[in-house]
């Protein structure tokens, strides 16, 4: 019972993807339909917008965040930041559901006693794509990031340290959540173009939750 997923045989659904690295398929299942409920009210107060990168470029993903922080980009960079840019105001509570879930996945994974301020909320339609890229912007990597997915399936890219190692691909589906701490706090990753594809609960978009601990 203390979350040592990968000495082995506590929770069958526990795949070690790589040292630090674990995807725990379907965990998020059952508190699907309550998740994309908190989405849902969240976006009333800070709706999704595909932000602009510092080269220049609109992105494909849509983005909003909650928590007493939330992840930016712009013109002038990446940053963390307690107001949403588009409308002045702080971002919207994390749910307690959010937290409590971001919690479960950690521990079971190996790292008790998370607590993230942001979360980061991803909006995937047919067509888009997240190319590789490290999760530098945090105040502090000792933490894991937490990714939950919800409907339309997807194609991780999981590279290593190094932008050149190759990828290796994972298919995530509807309530699987991935923990990445330890050595693959800083691996490479990304989001393979999203195939068209339909999912009951959410039509043809994809989402994902990145839990972070950014200050
Ligand atoms: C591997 N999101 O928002 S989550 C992101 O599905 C992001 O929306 C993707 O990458 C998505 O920054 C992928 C999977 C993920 C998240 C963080 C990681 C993989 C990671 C940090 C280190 C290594
Ligand atoms: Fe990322």
């Amino acid at each position: 019972m203390t979350g040592d997923l990968l000495a082995g045989l506590s929770a069958p659904s526990a795949e070690a993807l790589a040292d630090g690295a674990v995807l725990l398929r379907g965990f998020a299942a059952a508190d699907a339909p309550a998740l994309l409920g908190e989405i849902r009210q969240i976006t009333e107060q800070a709706p999704f917008r595909q932000l602009i990168t510092p080269g220049g470029f609109r992105m494909s993903v849509a983005m909003t965040n909650c928590g007493a922080v939330g992840w930016i980009s712009d013109r002038r960079g990446y940053h963390y930041g307690a107001d949403d840019p588009e409308t002045g105001r702080p971002w919207p509570a994390m749910p307690p559901l959010f937290r409590e879930l971001a919690d479960r996945a950690a521990a079971a994974a190996g790292f008790p006693g998370f607590e993230p301020e942001a979360c980061l909320i991803n909006r995937y339609a047919p067509g888009a794509r997240l190319t590789l890229h490290q999760d530098r912007d945090e105040g502090n990597l000792s933490h894991p990031i937490v990714s939950v997915s919800l409907g339309v399936p997807a194609t991780f890219l999981f590279g290593g340290l190094d932008r050149k190692d190759k990828p290796r691909r994972v298919r995530v589906e509807h309530g699987d959540v991935a923990v990445w701490g330890g050595p693959s706090r800083l691996a490479f990753h990304g989001i393979d173009t999203m195939k068209p594809g339909h999912h009951d609960q959410t039509g043809e978009w994809r989402y994902n939750l990145t839990f972070r601990k950014a200050l």
